[in-house]
């Protein structure tokens, strides 16, 4: 199994960057791995991104660099395990809020006695042909991210974190600004301290902390990493295109106004 260097930037706190796929089809991939991000994370919860989008999105990415993550749908078993089995090299599960629920995706995503994974020739393992190296391998190259995107997560997050297995949190601002009665206001100084709180309790805790910065900029993402979060979603695939389009159509009207 090739070591997978996301789990590795995750253990050792050290910066890593990838960004999000919403739209499920390999050309995405492809034209992003270009750009040269550490990782790419699939969005199967709020996409029609399922299981065959993912193996088209995996399928791009081979052989290119970024490790392809998966944001599951939901955190359970199926949803975690099949992801895993179609080459995921790690998952995000969303909106975990206790040491229970981080417990059954780091259950969910590891092989046993460490958790209930089932065995089978499946992608993940070149259909079997790798079943041994990766049986053997699997638990300790997968990377378990859970997002941090609700009060009560806040609330648990040092519970959250001391979880074995659990190799960083991710945090969703949009969620969580919409569970502190704040929805989109994500730079609100509550929203903002309780992101400090979760940095503060990683550091603590030696293990990563994660953001998605919806929508980048240099200043966004300097602040991100100041603040001392080292694994770091810049941008949504969606923005991109219409980022491109808004400033690349701009300059056509502006060339051609009067
Ligand atoms: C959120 O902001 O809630 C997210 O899940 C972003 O990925
Ligand atoms: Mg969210």
């Amino acid at each position: 199994m090739t070591p997978n260097p996301v789990r590795r930037a995750l253990l050792a706190r050290r910066v890593c960057i990838g960004t999000w796929i919403q739209i499920g089809h390999a050309t995405v991939a492809e034209v992003l791995a270009n750009a040269g991000f550490d990782w790419l994370c699939a969005d199967g919860k709020h996409t029609d991104i399922g299981v065959a989008e993912f193996v088209a999105l995996a399928r791009g990415l081979h052989g290119r660099g970024p490790v392809p993550l998966v944001r599951v749908r939901e955190n359970s078993t199926l949803a975690i395990r099949q992801m895993l089995d179609l080459g995921a090299g790690g998952v995000i599960v969303p909106l975990v809020n206790s040491a229970a629920e981080a417990e059954a995706a780091v259950r969910a995503a590891k092989y046993p006695p460490q958790g209930v994974r089932g065995f089978a020739f499946h992608r993940g393992n070149n259909w079997g042909a790798d079943f041994a190296d990766y049986a053997a391998q699997a638990n300790a190259e997968i990377a378990v991210v859970v997002m941090i995107e609700s009060r009560q997560a806040v609330e648990n997050i040092d519970a959250i974190l001391a979880v074995e297995g659990v190799d960083g949190v991710f945090i969703g601002p949009y969620d969580m600004s919409g569970s502190y009665g704040l929805p989109g206001r994500t730079t609100d100084p509550v929203i903002q301290q309780a992101c400090a709180r979760v940095v503060e309790a990683c550091r603590n805790a030696g293990k990563a902390a994660g953001i998605h910065v919806v929508l980048p900029t240099p200043e966004s993402i300097r602040q991100a990493i100041g603040q001392g979060f080292t694994f770091i979603a810049v941008g949504v695939d969606t923005i991109f295109l219409s980022q491109g389009a808004t400033v690349a159509l701009a300059s056509a009207r502006a060339a051609t106004a009067g």
